[in-house]
């Protein structure tokens, strides 16, 4: 049967559009609450982003996928949140890596000091084969881990002096997250470290039951640490990513459709983030200033004689967390930063 082209190809459009119309209302989204926990506050990169997240989700979802945020460790701390989500009492989080290393331990690699140069190496590490093979230990304990996104490089703020010569740490009492090698590391330099969760730090500055802590600038700023800390030095000993966890029993129950809409919403959180940090990074140092803060540098040689010193620290860590992991992490690291 003969059909001239103009009708074939209208015939032809015609089918096609009611594919892709037929995909479209087969999509299987049902209208679900999302309930996404933060320790930071609102005012804070990960409030602006665990917002932007939300609203992506809800725009994607034609409003389907409603996303409430609970900033300030107001649905727990990292760590509890973390069990709340591997128990099934809570659907989203943003946190850490290193709490996390109590349950995936090679998650402790991403406190190994001194491992970083630069975001750009960071980035290539979490999203390459590195970062994306830790994310799926992470089913096998109750948590699917979406995306990274940047806290970025950490310096040490306290109460009694400037941090010019590793010696200076002596006897600072330094809170610092609940992990064995951040506590092995902080030690090992002098410092009387004290692990502690980050919804406990401002109180626990404020009342002088630690001296000092250590955190990205953007956090001190936010954090509001400069009212109760006036030293901050800048180290930059070490980088810690933050991580985007859904609850694996949640996530189970969802459609291939939902759980490719909030992984979408996911990544499209992880650009915005990393882009907002670097430039509220840029931002904070000014403020701290402002702020009266006491701001010095680390000298290099100074950051080398620290890296000498917690030498042993990352040896012991290396086989404990397995030489070839450390081996590829850098592999991988170099690579990025050629
Ligand atoms: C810390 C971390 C915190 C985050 C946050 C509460 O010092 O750097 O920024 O874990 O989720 O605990």
């Amino acid at each position: 049967m003969y059909k001239p082209l103009k009708t074939r190809l209208i015939v032809l459009a015609a089918v096609l559009s009611c594919t892709v119309a037929g995909v479209a209302a087969a999509a299987d989204v049902k209208p679900r609450l999302i309930r996404f926990g933060y320790g930071l506050n609102d005012e804070s990169v990960q409030g602006r982003a665990a917002r932007y997240l939300a609203q992506e989700l809800e725009k994607i979802s034609g409003g389907k996928l409603k996303m409430k945020t609970f900033g300030s460790a107001n649905l727990g701390s990292d760590e509890q949140m973390q069990g709340a989500l591997a128990g099934g009492a809570q659907e989203m989080m943003v946190g850490s890596t290193a709490p996390l290393a109590g349950m995936v331990k090679e998650f402790g690699v991403f406190d190994l000091p001194f491992l970083f140069n630069s975001e750009k190496e960071a980035d290539a590490v979490l999203d390459g084969q590195l970062g994306q093979d830790l994310l799926k230990k992470l089913e096998a304990k109750g948590l699917v881990g979406l995306v990274y996104w940047e806290n970025g490089f950490r310096n040490m703020t306290n109460s009694k002096r400037p941090i010019v010569r590793a010696e200076d740490m002596q006897g600072i009492k330094l809170r610092v997250m609940q992990n064995q090698i951040a506590l092995g590391v902080f030690n090992t330099l002098g410092a009387n470290a004290v692990p502690m969760p980050f919804s406990e730090l401002f109180t626990a500055l404020e009342t002088r039951t630690v001296d000092g802590q250590e955190n990205p600038i953007t956090t001190i700023q936010s954090s509001k640490f400069y009212e109760v800390q006036p030293y901050l030095t800048i180290t930059r000993h070490v980088y810690t990513p933050w991580v985007v966890l859904a609850s694996k029993k949640w996530w189970d129950k969802l459609s291939p459709d939902e759980q490719r809409l909030v992984r979408q919403a996911a990544e499209a959180s992880r650009d915005f983030e990393r882009k907002d940090s670097r430039a509220d990074s840029l931002k904070a140092m000014g403020t701290l200033e402002q702020a009266g803060m006491k701001i010095n540098t680390v000298s290099p040689e100074e950051v080398a004689r620290m890296r000498e010193k917690v030498q042993p620290v990352v040896d012991k860590y290396t086989q404990e967390l397995g030489p070839d992991l450390i081996q590829q992490l850098n592999t991988e690291i170099s690579k990025a930063r050629n």
